[in-house]
């Protein structure tokens, strides 16, 4: 019939790569861009099935994040602007490794019949396709539209180059039926975040709008054009964005939110003229950030305020204004609203403590924003961040509604308790803050308005607790799905003896933590070593990578 035509003729278009497995990961699929044409196609095959399936907008978003230019990839957002639902990955994985336009076909049709989707052709199907500023997007878009077009019924709608996060909230406000253009996005920021500053304490916001200049590293990629767009709706904020990608410098390359936070050092077209100022870099896609202060005698080095110090930012802001609400009389239900938090092993250890400290609850998950995410999706007001950057802040629909019946009954004119404007704040950082995913623009706002309220700088914001020296490395092995981890990633349950040689290695340490686990995204197993100094902490990671080896 017409479908099966549709699909045999498109796809004999794009053949896939001979000797290549692609699979799904963490991040989607990820390789050298001229290898993607058949994967991207196929995915957006599946996105268009995802969307019948659903009876929703799905997004198809074309990145490869921080990875360099030469790189590319494709992921999907959901319904609710989240990743893929899991239950869907090998379909993703068969999918694009199939050989044939036949294979694909059987592999189409089976799927169909098991997951009982719908193609009549009556039942329509929408796809939102966007990407980022790599020079291989343009086409492969067109790859992406091609597949989902290749069903009956569905309809690709190219939103041009976004942020990844952009792309998510689309999705997202699309199925809510809100309005859901860049600029109703942009609009939705800058106003939250106008919110929030008019809410500051007057006796708060001195140092903070002294202070008030914030430069950002945009990675040569999407984020720093796109954060240039929204810089123009604020007026009290100053924010100067350097690699922006417009004057030829290159894409992840010594730039970015990666870079920094991995190497710790300074990217290009920053250094020791920028001693002491607040100093941020997104990621490629702008789906990660982080801080960082140039020292005075820096030599490139940079202190780095990494994902786990802006998760503690966040926390005691929220975590103020739930006891402000608390303490306010009239207010009995709310005490029930649960605030947690979320972290992989990979955060700093000074960070747990520090937050067990606030009396928060800290909850650890695998690696993966899909699984930080889920977590923190179980509270009223869930924090979660990876030690890289990737984070946000969930609020539940009811905690939602408790605030909007809440600040209704704030009428206009009479003085508004501490209790109602904490409230206010914390509807206002509901909606500043990305709902679908980690976004580095709108965290980038949040950080900032939290910094005038408390009235800090940067320095007195990276004094909340002092890191533990760290090490990670990663070794290459023959086959690094022989590790198998349990306890979000911090105990290795195979090979047999690995963990108990772990565990001999790391009690020679003061403050010693170590654990190793196989990457989701590279062929390789990753170390990592916490201890009291940075000598020790390279030991350990190092005679534990020779135990992996
Ligand atoms: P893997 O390669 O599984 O360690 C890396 C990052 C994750 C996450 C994913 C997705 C580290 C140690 N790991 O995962 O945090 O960002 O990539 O991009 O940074
Ligand atoms: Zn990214």
């Amino acid at each position: 019939d017409e479908q099966q035509y549709l699909l045999l003729n498109a796809s004999s278009r794009f053949s896939p790569p001979q000797g290549v497995k692609l699979s799904y990961g963490t991040a989607g699929f990820r390789a050298d861009a001229s290898l993607l044409p058949s994967t991207v196609y196929r995915v957006g095959i599946l996105a268009a099935l995802r969307s019948l399936k659903t009876g929703s907008v799905i997004g198809l978003m074309i990145t490869a994040s921080h990875n360099k230019v030469s790189d590319n990839g494709v992921k999907i957002a959901d319904p609710n602007g989240g990743m893929l639902s899991q239950h869907w990955e090998p379909f993703a994985d068969a999918l694009v490794n199939a050989p044939s336009p036949q294979h694909l076909l059987l592999l189409i049709n089976e799927f169909v019949a098991k997951e009982g989707i719908l193609m009549d052709g009556v039942c329509q199907a929408e796809v939102l396709l966007g990407r980022d500023t790599r020079p291989s997007g343009d086409a492969l878009v067109d790859a992406a539209r091609q597949g989902v077009t290749s069903i009956v019924g569905a309809v690709a709608t190219d939103m041009g180059i976004l942020t990844t996060p952009q792309l998510h909230w689309m999705v997202r406000a699309r199925n809510k039926g809100i309005q859901a253009s860049e600029q109703d996005y942009f609009e939705q920021l800058s106003s939250s975040f106008r919110c929030l500053e008019d809410l500051i304490p007057a006796e708060k916001s001195k140092f903070g709008r002294m202070n008030d200049k914030v430069v950002v590293d945009g990675s040569n990629g999407v984020g720093g054009l796109k954060l240039k767009d929204l810089g123009r709706l604020l007026n009290s904020l100053v924010i100067e964005v350097r690699n922006s990608g417009e004057d030829g410098g290159v894409l992840n390359d010594e730039v970015g939110a990666d870079y920094v936070q991995k190497e710790k050092v300074v990217p290009h077209c920053f250094g020791s003229k920028d001693a002491g100022i607040r100093c941020a870099s997104l990621d490629g896609d702008a789906d990660r950030f982080v801080y960082f202060i140039v020292p005075s005698e820096s030599n490139g080095r940079i202190d780095l305020v990494d994902g786990d110090k802006i998760l503690s930012l966040f926390a005691l802001f929220i975590r103020e204004q739930m006891s402000f609400l608390n303490e306010n009389e009239g207010i009995k239900d709310c005490h029930q609203a649960r605030l947690g938090v979320v972290q992989t092993a990979y955060a700093n250890g000074a960070s747990t403590n520090y937050l067990r400290q606030l009396g928060l609850e800290v909850n650890f998950t695998p690696t993966g924003v899909k699984y930080l995410h889920e977590k923190a999706a179980e509270f009223d007001i869930g924090i979660y961040f990876e030690a890289n950057g990737h984070g946000t802040v969930l609020f539940s629909e009811s905690f939602i509604r408790w605030l909007e019946a809440r600040t209704k009954e704030i009428s206009s004119g009479s003085k508004v308790s501490e209790g109602g404007k904490a409230a206010l704040r914390l509807l206002a950082v509901s909606k500043l803050i990305n709902q679908a995913v980690g976004d580095a623009l709108s965290g980038l706002l949040l950080v900032e308005v939290i910094l005038q309220y408390m009235g800090w700088s940067i320095h007195r914001w990276n004094e909340l607790y002092h890191d533990l020296p760290s090490r990670q490395l990663k070794v290459k092995v023959a086959d690094r799905n022989a590790v198998h981890t349990a306890n979000a990633e911090t105990v290795a349950v195979s090979p047999p003896g690995l963990q108990e040689a772990i565990n001999a290695e790391t009690g020679k340490y003061h403050q010693g933590r170590c654990f190793v686990r196989p990457s989701g995204t590279e062929d390789v197993v990753r170390v990592y070593a916490e201890a009291s100094t940075q000598e020790a902490a390279d030991t350990l990671a190092n005679s534990v990578a020779k135990l992996v080896d």
